[in-house]
């Protein structure tokens, strides 16, 4: 099977509570690997791109506001299943609601300050994760123990 990858956003909460190095480690230490990684201060014009199908709902200047009152840390994160994994590792939007156990769940009680953002489905990885990074800011390497993270017939690159 391919590789997947999917986009993750370390919300302006995650990066003022300090949280960023210990949601950062969940993956890692999950098995995921880290193919891209930055800090950027997003404005208002790519936010409006990203959150475009949220654009009517009454949250919406709340969200970019949000979103864009601080630095942010914008990870693209490769392995099997990515893209549900990473959201089941996530928890559901409202953090009061995400099980013990998930980041969310574990670091949030808001349903909108709630720590990170984790593309939904491959197409929109794919789209979000050609909005925030330039191919040369992704990089393909091997993780030297995969052999350890995947069965034969699982391992991809
Ligand atoms: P997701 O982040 O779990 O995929 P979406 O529905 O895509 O959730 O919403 C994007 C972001 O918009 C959420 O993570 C949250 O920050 C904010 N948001 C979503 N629903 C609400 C709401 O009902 N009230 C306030 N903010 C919300
Ligand atoms: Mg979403």
């Amino acid at each position: 099977m391919a590789a997947e990858r999917t986009l993750i956003i370390l919300k302006p909460d995650a990066v003022n509570r300090g949280l960023c190095g210990k949601v950062l480690a969940r993956f890692e230490e999950k098995g995921f690997k880290i193919v891209g990684l930055k800090m950027m201060w997003l404005g208002r014009e790519i936010l409006e791109k990203h959150y475009a199908h949220l654009a009517s709902k009454p949250f919406f200047p709340d969200l970019v506001g949000f979103m864009s009152s601080s630095p942010v840390i914008l990870g693209v994160v490769e392995g099997r299943n990515a893209v549900e994994a990473v959201r089941n590792m996530c928890g559901v939007t409202d953090a009061n609601k995400a099980a013990p156990g998930t980041i969310r769940g574990d670091f949030a009680l808001s349903t909108s300050r709630n720590i990170i953002h984790a593309s939904d489905s491959i197409e929109t990885a794919k789209r979000e994760i050609s909005l925030f990074f330039k191919d040369e800011e992704l990089y393909n390497y091997e993780l030297n123990n995969k052999q350890f993270l995947y069965a034969g017939d699982e391992l991809n690159r």
